[in-house]
């Protein structure tokens, strides 16, 4: 098949409630007068996400990043938070909107993962929680990570965003460590528009959630700093409408991911992720990454905006070198990381064929512009010898 660059490929491109089923939610939720502040459409949410997860407790929130801040103000009280710096800004401003001092280390360059054997290096007497990310949907190694948590007396809140459905081994994330978070941003292959959710198997824990989701509030009054965190009933409603679908669309998202992964194997310079090593993903991300000229990684971008093929380029800069960010030195696996991977489309906007005429398209670009560098790069060279 060849590309058609009529037909948009977008990353990100949001996942969609059936029209029909979320309509009907949405005239039952206008009509009954009950719009929001765990309302009946929310706490059925929670409860089939509980049960698809397989865990006890599910708080969903109106963002992960207000979920990390939930999840963290109810586990620790102050000081420094272990986390990797290769992520989305909201997993380090999270901490530091809640006064907590972010300590960065790098990743494994291979799965881009937290280097779980630099996070005991990284612990002071200051230290009081590890915010692992389960990194484009796939689980970090929780055991490690849990062993280290166990000796150190740390908590763990894992920032899941990426990974609702994904597994460890057999297990579904979302029980692991003291807390977890997902997003359910648009972006994201399961969503509420705009949502998340706080996941735990501890009742004590769930309940401080529920207190700080809400202004603090018990039933004894107001005995915490919470915020508003509260999911509205429509963003409910457009959750239980696609959760049902969820099953299918990660079976094709994953199916589409084996096509991208085999079409780009053995192509020298350029490489995908591998999300799927330690478990099942949702198949949500397929992320490429220039092995070798990278410093042609944003101009590939906009060549293959062009084709209308629109990529991202993740996590750029990474957090640790944000503005006002603390000094973490150099983290070498993130700043290259940082400055060589894209998100390229995947998931349900693709057939199969499709999906293999993008990768022809985007190998074909990076090869015109690699060997238009090289060849530039063999001028100069000839000429300063
Ligand atoms: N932790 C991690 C590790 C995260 O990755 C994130 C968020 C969070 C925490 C926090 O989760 P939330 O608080 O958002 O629940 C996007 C998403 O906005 C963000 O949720 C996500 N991670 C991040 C990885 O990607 P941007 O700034 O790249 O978004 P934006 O609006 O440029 O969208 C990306 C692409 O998606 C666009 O190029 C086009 C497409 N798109 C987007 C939207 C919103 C659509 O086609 N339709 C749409 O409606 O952050």
């Amino acid at each position: 098949m060849i590309w058609d660059p009529k037909t948009p490929a977008v990353f990100g491109k949001p996942n969609v409630a059936p029209t029909a089923a979320f309509m009907e939610r949405v005239e039952a939720v206008m009509s009954s007068g009950w719009l929001t502040n765990n309302g009946p459409q929310v706490r059925e949410l929670e409860a089939h996400i509980a049960d698809f997860l397989s865990v006890n407790h599910v708080v969903v929130v109106t963002n992960a990043t207000i979920g990390l801040q939930i999840a963290l103000q109810a586990l620790v009280r102050s000081g420094e938070v272990i986390m990797p710096s290769f992520t989305f800004a909201a997993t380090a401003q999270a901490a530091t909107w809640c006064g907590y001092k972010p300590r960065f280390i790098d990743i494994d360059p291979v799965s881009q993962q937290i280097d779980v054997a630099k996070i005991e290096g990284a612990i002071t007497s200051q230290t009081r929680a590890i915010l692992p990310v389960h990194m484009w949907g796939e689980a970090c190694d929780v055991r490690a990570i849990q062993d280290i948590a166990n000796k150190h007396g740390l908590k763990v809140v894992y920032d899941a965003a990426h990974a609702f459905g994904s597994t460890y081994g057999p297990t579904k994330i979302g029980g692991f460590g003291d807390a977890e978070v997902f997003s359910f941003h648009a972006t994201k292959c399961f969503n509420t528009l705009e949502g998340g959710a706080i996941t735990t198997n501890c009742d004590q824990t769930a309940r401080r959630l529920r207190e700080l989701r809400a202004f603090g509030m018990s039933a004894d009054g107001v005995d915490a700093l919470g915020t508003n965190g509260k999911m509205s009933e429509l963003h409910a409603a457009h959750g239980l409408c696609l959760l049902p679908e969820f099953p299918a669309i990660m079976q094709w998202n994953n199916r589409i991911l084996d096509v991208i992964e085999a079409t780009f194997a053995g192509t020298p310079g350029l490489r995908v992720v591998p999300t799927r090593r330690c478990g099942q993903t949702n198949g949500q991300y397929a992320i490429l990454q220039l092995t070798q000229h990278s410093e042609q990684r944003d101009v590939l971008i906009e060549s293959l905006k062009r084709r209308d093929i629109h990529c991202r380029p993740y996590f750029t800069p990474p957090c640790h070198l944000h503005n006002g960010s603390v000094d973490a030195g150099h983290l070498p696996h993130t700043e290259f990381a940082a400055s060589s991977t894209i998100a390229i489309p995947g998931g349900m906007q693709l057939s199969e064929a499709r999906a293999k005429a993008m990768c022809d398209v985007i190998i074909r670009e990076f090869r015109a512009l690699t060997s238009t560098f090289m060849t530039v790069g063999d001028v100069l060279q000839r000429k300063s010898a």
